[in-house]
């Protein structure tokens, strides 16, 4: 019931901070409600709104963004892996890095693939939020890994947020790539 209200509240660091092996059986319904959804649509999807809705609502793939450029995929797979729970350790099925487009060097996000709906469901509920790095990490339900999709789509080869970002961000290569160049 804490973890419902603190979602509701948008209180997401009540629900992250708890520990893992202090999950206590719920029932999907419950899990379907604690999945909280972004605005995030990726336009280079190829299909109609509801084949999107449909990926979306039984893929076993997560988005995470906000990372560092220095966190490791070793980093990321101890984090999910530690919050499935003792009894899942190998819950976690494939991480994918988000590479630089022209550098192929980390550029701040990765999919995970877990090996069942509600583990992916689960990480959205619990992990989102959590610190890596000295940063707030976000987990989003997606549609499906495909080759191609680790790249970033910014013109400078990373993400697009970090084109348009003003602020100097260490974590991420500093200032934004156009507010380098005006
Ligand atoms: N599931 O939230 C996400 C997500 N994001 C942000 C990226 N990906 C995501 N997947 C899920 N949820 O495979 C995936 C993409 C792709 C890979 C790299 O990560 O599907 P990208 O970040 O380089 O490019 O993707 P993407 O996603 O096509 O960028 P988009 O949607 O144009 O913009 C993302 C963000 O950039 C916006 O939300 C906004 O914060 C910022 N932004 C975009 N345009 C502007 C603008 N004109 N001005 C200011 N900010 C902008």
């Amino acid at each position: 019931a804490t973890a419902m209200a603190g979602l509701k509240h948008g209180v997401v660091s009540q629900v992250c901070e708890r520990d893992a092996s202090s999950i206590v059986p719920v029932t999907s319904l419950t899990y379907a409600k604690l999945v909280k959804r972004s605005n995030y649509r990726d336009r280079q999807f190829r299909g109609t709104g509801m084949e999107y809705e449909h990926a979306l609502n039984t893929s076993t793939t997560v988005y995470v963004g906000n990372l560092s450029f220095f966190t490791t995929e070793e980093q990321i797979w101890e984090l999910f892996c530690q919050a499935s729970g003792a009894s899942k350790p190998h819950a976690v099925k494939k991480i994918t890095m988000g590479l630089n487009r022209e550098t192929k060097t980390p550029c701040g996000f990765c999919f995970v693939e877990f090996h069942t709906r509600r583990a992916a469901e689960q990480a959205v509920a619990w992990v989102s939020g959590r610190i890596l790095d000295d940063r707030p990490i976000r987990v989003d339900i997606d549609w499906g890994f495909q080759e191609g999709r680790q790249y970033g789509r910014g013109k400078s080869g990373g993400q697009v947020r970090d084109e348009y970002r003003l602020d100097y961000d260490e974590g991420r290569g500093g200032y934004g790539a156009l507010g380098e160049t005006e």
